[in-house]
């Protein structure tokens, strides 16, 4: 039996036409706009091949070989497959790879390393941190006691003599770097050894430069941390999940807070995406994207600050770039209802120390992963910040505004047309 048993778009259309339109709706989307959201990607064909795959059927709940139901011989393979990749890749002795989503496995690291109630210091979300690392409205403000590190306010980076003070003050138990909007890399050595003074595990959540790590295009931190969580969906290119990579003597603590403190069943058809992402971003070919995806960053955010634009610190050594926009007298909602009207698709996002709220935000977050993914380079990074420059200075309520807003959606169908995401050719059907 050798036959693949895949994803029927034509039976689809016949079994449920409304689902099918939105599938064919959201391809084109994709397709015809821009997509600068710093946490997407464009997952390859094979990677979606394995999504839509029979594997989504099979329970599993327990880990390769261990298992609480039977039949579970293939989707085993599947898990060592992606587990032992996932360790080759970043160097890591363990790796866990059942976490439905990055959320998810910072909770079973928090369960890991960490009791209800324990101090957690990690980076203030207005500053860049994650709802995960201690929001109030989050399991980890509400069942820890959550003490937030922020940026110094002359360089936007992060104040590491803050850290410092604010760890030997608390004493926390476990320290957590890693953020959803900051454009910088981290210096773990510091954080390991900060945590190191007080007694305290680190954890690095490296959601959203995993796959740049994967790529050698930013420094590990694997060598330094007692856990690294991530998402396998960003940068990294995979499907949309979870993994946990962490030091030997830490895997049945980990693995006992994914199954069964935290999560059942595994997706067995997500791990097995999982595993061909991992292969695919362990070639030279991932490496030069991920290169090309930090050159396509830096590109975007002296763009941007030409167009007014202030990239927050400077710049960027990673994927994404935090613009203030507050020069050009535009708010970051603004802004992004004015890009989308453009068909140019990114998130407004509070900067260090923003007078608006979070809802409104004076900044906006452009990421250059997927626009990387369709092939483009540093003369269309120019071209697209200066179509975000001419987007956001376009007040749709008036008739010039609407008018250079529509002669901007056209110059985007004109650009991705010349990189088409997701080329006729590779779509399944
Ligand atoms: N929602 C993700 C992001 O956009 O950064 C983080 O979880």
């Amino acid at each position: 039996m050798d036959t693949f048993w895949g994803p029927d778009f034509a039976g689809l259309e016949r079994e449920d036409p409304e689902i099918a339109r939105v599938l064919l709706d959201e391809l084109d989307r994709q397709r015809t706009g821009l997509q600068l959201i710093a946490s997407e990607n464009f997952t390859s064909p094979a990677v979606l091949a394995a999504l839509g795959s029979t594997l989504n059927d099979k329970y599993a709940e327990g880990y390769p070989g261990r298992r609480y139901y039977g039949g579970c011989a293939e989707v085993d393979r599947a898990e060592v497959l992606a587990v032992e990749r996932a360790k080759e890749l970043f160097g890591a002795e363990h790796a866990n790879v059942q976490p439905h989503s990055g959320a998810s496995a910072n909770l079973a690291a928090y369960a890991a390393l960490a009791e209800p109630g324990d101090t957690v210091l990690a980076m203030e979300l207005p500053h860049g941190g994650h709802l995960t690392h201690g929001s109030r409205v989050n399991f980890s403000g509400k069942w820890f006691h959550p003490i937030g590190y922020r940026v110094s306010p002359h360089t936007e980076e992060i104040d590491y003599d803050e850290v410092r003070d604010l760890a030997l003050a608390h004493r926390p138990k476990l320290i957590i770097c890693g953020a959803t909007a900051y454009p910088r890399t981290i210096d773990f050595a510091l954080f390991r050894e900060i945590a190191d003074e007080v007694g305290a595990y680190l954890m690095v959540d490296a959601a959203h430069f995993i796959g740049l790590v994967a790529g050698r295009a930013v420094p590990s931190p694997v060598p330094h941390a007692d856990v690294v969580t991530c998402t396998t969906h960003k940068v990294l290119r995979g499907p949309r999940g979870g993994m946990i990579l962490c030091r030997a003597d830490l895997a049945q603590r980990v693995d006992k807070a994914v199954f069964p403190f935290s999560q059942g069943g595994p997706m067995m058809h997500v791990i097995a995406a999982k595993a061909v992402a991992l292969r695919e971003a362990s070639g030279a070919a991932f490496q030069a994207y991920a290169r090309q995806v930090v050159d396509n960053a830096r590109a975007l955010a002296l763009g941007l600050a030409q167009e007014g634009m202030r990239p927050v610190s400077g710049g960027t050594d990673t994927h994404l770039v935090l613009a203030d926009l507050r020069e050009l007298g535009v708010t970051g909602a603004e802004a992004e209802a004015r890009c989308d009207r453009a068909r140019i698709t990114l998130n407004k996002n509070a900067i260090p120390f923003d007078p608006q709220r979070p809802a409104v935000a004076s900044g906006i977050r452009v990421g250059s992963p997927g626009v990387t993914t369709q092939g483009m380079r540093e003369g269309e990074m120019r071209r697209i910040a200066g179509l975000i420059g001419a987007a956001v200075r376009s007040d749709p309520s008036t008739a010039d505004g609407a008018r250079r807003l529509a002669g901007a959606a056209d110059e985007v169908h004109d650009l991705v047309r010349r990189f088409p995401a997701y080329a006729r050719q590779e779509v399944m059907a």
